[in-house]
């Protein structure tokens, strides 16, 4: 269903129950995004880049744009090919326009803007996690907040991109029904936290290649290892709303912020 009532009076592309369990429970997938077309570019895309094919910046402000998953790392396990070596692809959008282009794209931004209720929309990284088959690693539980404590106000959307089928068996991801409502809380204290009866609360959100999850930066989630025999890559763009004050020290180091989505204003991100 379609719904006509947006501040800037244009069509929804939410249903206003969509936005209400989006801000309820801290996440929303949404099943179909990418066509055909831009999912095979950009899995194309990230074998190009593995295997150098693609040339890109070995680092941007010192974090690699390619790192090993630590098993491959350390000569614990042996991966088939280079794609499936990688554990992390960093800052896709920064190094490759085709990403830039999607990660611009009014079929994300306007979402996005639509969940903040604002035009005015940056981006602030974005990252591929590759959870290459049979050594892809965990994602222990966190809030994104915490990667960016000097954000304020705490207040991010990422859409989490499947590049393949994400599934219970390779590594789907998995979220905790309402917890960004507990504000950001310190890694130590989550082992509290997350007690058997929590975790039977999480819901695990397999998704078909091309669809995505929206979720707050304050939900905790977690992916697990990918003990299957398939690939599970998935483009994580993190977005916040242009009038966000960036607090970082010198020692928080951060991309460029790009602006994706109507007006930058100065003194803001
Ligand atoms: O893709 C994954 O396995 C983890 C993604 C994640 O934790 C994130 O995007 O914050």
């Amino acid at each position: 269903m379609v719904e006509l009532s947006d501040p800037v009076g244009r069509e929804m592309i939410l249903t206003r129950e969509q936005k209400a369990t989006f801000w309820r429970e801290g996440f929303l997938p949404y099943p179909t995004l990418l066509n055909a077309d831009e999912l095979a570019q950009l899995q194309q895309l990230t074998e190009d880049i593995a295997y150098g094919r693609v040339v890109t910046r070995t680092d941007i402000k010192g974090i690699p744009v390619l790192e090993k998953e630590p098993s491959i790392e350390r000569g614990e396990a042996r991966a088939a090919n280079a794609l499936d070596e990688l554990r992390k692809i960093n800052f896709p959008a920064s190094i490759h326009e085709t990403f830039l282009a999607i990660a611009r794209s009014a079929k994300i931004v306007d979402v996005i803007a639509e969940l903040f209720d604002d035009p005015d929309i940056k981006l602030l990284g974005d990252q591929i996690f590759m959870k290459p088959p049979g050594h892809g690693s965990v994602k222990e539980y966190h809030q994104d907040s915490a990667s960016w404590p000097f954000l304020i106000p705490q207040n991010q959307i990422t859409c989490w991109i499947a590049l393949d089928a994400a599934t219970l068996e390779n590594g789907c991801m998995r979220c905790i029904p309402g917890s960004q409502t507990y504000g950001l809380l310190h890694l130590k204290h989550l082992p509290q936290l997350l007690t058997e009866e929590m975790k039977a609360q999480e819901v695990a959100v397999p998704l078909p290649a091309g669809g995505c999850l929206f979720f707050h930066s304050l939900n905790l989630h977690y992916s697990s290892a990918n003990t299957s025999t398939q690939r599970r890559r998935a483009w994580a763009l993190h977005y916040m709303m242009a009038k966000s004050k960036d607090l970082s020290a010198a020692d928080e180091i951060h991309v460029d912020y790009i602006s994706v989505r109507g007006k930058s204003y100065p003194g803001y991100v």
